[in-house]
């Protein structure tokens, strides 16, 4: 097998001169710049707002272009400008045979420049912006795992290519005990071309969680930033998102994720105005943000866009306001999860985390893990996020569990100590879950219970009525009758719940662990009435309205009795 440095024949970029290129690429810049901004004002009498405050403070500059990639040490390398790379019939055997490697093209990967150019995908209006000349440094920071050697040194050189020099504090790379041989020595010596570069390794695997905490532990710079080890930013990406912590250091930009085709390793473009959303039980995806408001808001495509959920892997954040915010939950294993933990955490406790699309970087997205989890991924993802549920999302919770997770109850997971990230949240002072759904989220539908208001009994139009903590059927009274049926299948009033009552009340304390107090209800927001099923450990038994007295009593269920049927007055799904 090759080794991967000689699959790789351009990366023998020399340090002297990647510097010399981006340093005179900048002054270029900036003197180009303001030259041309001072013409166009004594010419035009200041006819453009943002051209005119660009010449009375001395302060701003257009966001630099620097990109020494543009003109290609080596134009006719395949992959260059993004471009697909199809490869002939007779190489898909070694395709095949090295995808494992990353769960994408690692043979294709070897071969394109690893500072290949790209397009620049920015909205028109990007290039012309103004950022201050004083923005704060950055440390940008890499955790990988068995990266693909072609990916990492691509994802490096884009940062180094690309980013002002003096924006850019150091890189640091976390390696997060890789099993890989070139991950050592070669890439010290590799990397030692770059004075900027630090590589940090851990003892032990410690997951991408505390990896990033690691890295962040040892950064010099004002700024983190946050990249996955498979990217490439691409054109002036860097100083639109520090602009906008230079605004605000609550605000944690992410910049625009656009696609690496995990095939033909090309570069693509993403629809504009896309915001990151979650959906129950707390699943990240990708939404546009509703119409309705890009109206009201007249949002360009080059506007920031207010985002309730972070995808996870590229963002920067003031490194201050990250220590305030109490970084990450150092409680969450491997993977997953961390980016709602985050993005919760930013916007209940003060801060707003923002998509700029003037800031573009590609990432290749693959089907599958290329590392192994240590304990099962399922469990580990499912952990995490109950952890985060649990911390976050207050009576909402339910909504989580009910989605799915209703066995980490019934079993009683353990999900470790949260004590301090409870803490935490009351010594920041956080806003509640309820806040940051109305205020941030909106559109998202999150009713707190599935049904609630009379449970009426279709066969006697007679209602469940709890008296003293006793169950009975009743005339229907709204005053003093409402149930809720929740997201665990509870029928609820306050801390009592309806239970299998052959002994005792027809009622127990409500307890989510007991899946003895869960009725099956269907719902389907219509106004048909449905069986209560109990779920007994054998059979399905139902609750019945006594067709004589009106007693209430379980027994096996009749698809066609009424005095089985149960209907609640709202249904929210
Ligand atoms: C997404 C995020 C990723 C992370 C994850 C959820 C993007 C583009 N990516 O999944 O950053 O937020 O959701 O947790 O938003 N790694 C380690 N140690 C590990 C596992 C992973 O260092 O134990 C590294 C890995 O090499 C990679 C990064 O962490 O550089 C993210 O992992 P991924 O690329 O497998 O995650 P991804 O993109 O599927
Ligand atoms: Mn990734």
């Amino acid at each position: 097998k090759a080794h991967p440095a000689e699959t790789t024949p351009h990366n023998s970029h020399n340090k002297e001169h990647v510097k010399n290129d981006q340093d005179k690429a900048v002054e270029k810049q900036v003197a180009l710049t303001s030259s041309r901004m001072f013409t166009k004002e004594k010419e035009t009498q200041s006819k453009s707002k943002a051209n005119s405050t660009a010449v009375r403070n001395p302060g701003v500059h257009k966001v630099l272009a620097m990109d020494v990639t543009q003109s290609p040490r080596d134009a006719r390398a395949v992959g260059q400008f993004g471009q697909a790379v199809i490869v002939s019939k007779d190489e898909n055997a070694e395709v095949k045979k090295r995808w494992d490697e990353g769960h994408f093209n690692v043979y294709l990967s070897d071969k394109i420049p690893v500072d290949r150019a790209l397009p620049d995908t920015r909205p028109p209006s990007c290039s012309e912006s103004l950022v201050h000349n004083d923005l704060p440094s950055t440390s940008v920071i890499f955790c990988f795992v068995d990266e693909v050697w072609s990916t990492l040194l691509r994802s490096v050189h884009s940062v180094l290519n690309r980013s002002p020099p003096h924006l850019l504090a150091e890189i640091i790379l976390v390696d997060d005990f890789s099993t890989k041989d070139y991950l050592k020595g070669q890439l010290d010596e590799y990397m030692s071309q770059f004075p900027k570069v630090r590589i940090v390794r851990l003892n032990e695997r410690q997951g991408l969680i505390r990896a990033r905490l690691a890295g962040a532990a040892v950064a010099k710079g004002e700024v983190l930033t946050f990249l996955d080890s498979h990217i490439e930013c691409n054109v002036g990406w860097l100083e639109p998102l520090l602009e906008r912590i230079y605004q605000d250091r609550k605000k944690v930009p992410c910049p625009v994720i656009e696609v690496i085709s995990d095939k033909d390793m090309s570069y693509m473009l993403v629809d504009n105005f896309q915001r990151g959303i979650f959906k129950w039980p707390l699943v990240f995806g990708w939404r546009p943000v509703p119409e309705e408001q890009i109206k009201r808001t007249k949002m360009t495509p080059s506007d920031p866009i207010r985002c309730p959920v972070m995808a996870g892997g590229l963002f920067s954040i003031d490194k201050n306001y990250f220590y305030e915010l109490g970084a990450y939950d150092p409680g969450l294993d491997v993977w997953g999860g961390e980016n709602m933990e985050i993005s919760f955490k930013i916007w209940m406790c003060g801060g707003e985390i923002e998509i700029i699309p003037c800031s573009r970087v590609g990432h290749i997205f693959r089907g599958q893990n290329p590392y192994k989890f240590p304990k099962n991924k399922q469990r580990t993802v499912e952990r995490n996020l109950a952890r985060v549920a649990e911390v976050w999302l207050d009576e909402y919770k339910e909504l989580f569990y009910g989605h799915g997770y209703q066995h980490m109850l019934n079993k009683n997971v353990d999900i470790g100590d949260l004590t301090e990230q409870i803490q935490l949240r009351k010594k920041l002072q956080c806003k509640s879950f309820k806040w940051y759904l109305d205020n941030v989220y909106p559109d998202m539908v999150a009713p707190i219970v599935k049904a609630e208001g009379l449970v009426l009994n279709v066969g006697f139009r007679k209602c469940l009525e709890l008296q003293n903590g006793v169950l009975l059927f009743e005339v229907c009274d709204l005053n003093k009758q409402h149930f809720n049926y929740t997201w665990l299948g509870k029928v609820r009033q306050q801390d009592l719940c309806v239970a299998h009552f052959e002994q005792g009340n027809g009622v127990q304390p409500c307890d989510n662990s007991k899946p003895e107090l869960r009725w099956l209800h269907k719902t389907y927001k219509s106004s048909l009435a449905d069986h209560f099923i109990m779920e007994g450990p054998s059979h399905q038994m139902c609750l019945e309205a006594e067709p004589q007295g009106g007693a209430l009593y379980i027994t096996s269920c009749e698809p066609t009795n009424n005095f089985q049927k149960w209907q609640f007055t709202h249904y929210y799904v």
